[in-house]
């Protein structure tokens, strides 16, 4: 039995306070994620492999019945066009949703089905993003700022990375003269 609980999130940092494991994504995880792999590689040495995203999971078994919860902070780059974003998974179950709450900045939430329908649902502060069962997901920063966004799901929905690591999504999203453009990925199958 868990006690009642509260955290504290910072809407403008996107920091959880107690939360002793911070997830975070440098470009060197990103390595598979971009259509654009030399210039990936290019700025990881210029740059000594900048921080991508930051995750902070409040701590809870991941088991039916929880309600997992945590923040995102994706910071504000680019590989090349391709605007810095979160690798994007499947749930495990297939069949658990998640819900994102947009905190600071602008972003993109990508979605994508099994045989590659991708939709894309801009999200700002207090945007309520509802990812239904069955897509993947994947959240991107478009603009010059912190993208930071709130995000809960079932707690034995699990993360599937493996297929969106293979292939990617469909479509990916680029930068096109300041304007966030869906272009088809040439990596797809
Ligand atoms: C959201 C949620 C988390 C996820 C995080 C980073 O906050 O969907 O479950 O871990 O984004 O995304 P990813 O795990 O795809 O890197
Ligand atoms: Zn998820």
């Amino acid at each position: 039995m868990i006690e009642p609980f509260a955290t504290q999130v910072n809407f403008g940092t996107g920091v959880i306070d107690s939360v002793p494991h911070i997830i975070t994504r440098r470009l060197s995880d990103m390595r598979r994620m971009y259509a654009d792999p030399h210039t990936l590689e290019a700025q990881i040495a210029a740059h000594g492999d900048p921080l991508v995203y930051e995750v902070y999971p409040v701590e809870l078994p991941e088991e039916a019945g929880q309600i997992l919860h945590c923040t995102t902070i994706i910071y504000p780059g680019r590989v090349n066009d391709e605007y810095y974003m979160t690798k994007g998974h499947f749930h495990s179950k297939r069949d658990c949703g998640e819900v994102y709450l947009g905190l600071s900045g602008t972003g993109m939430l990508l979605l994508q089905l099994e045989d590659g329908t991708v939709r894309a649902v801009p999200m700002t502060p207090g945007t309520s993003a509802y990812v239904p069962p069955y897509w993947a997901h994947r959240t991107v920063n478009t603009g010059n700022e912190p993208f930071i966004f709130f995000a809960a799901w079932p707690g034995d929905a699990g993360h599937d990375y493996g297929t969106i690591e293979q292939t990617g999504f469909a479509q990916l999203l680029v930068d096109r003269g300041g304007v966030p453009t869906l272009v088809p990925n040439p990596r797809y199958p």
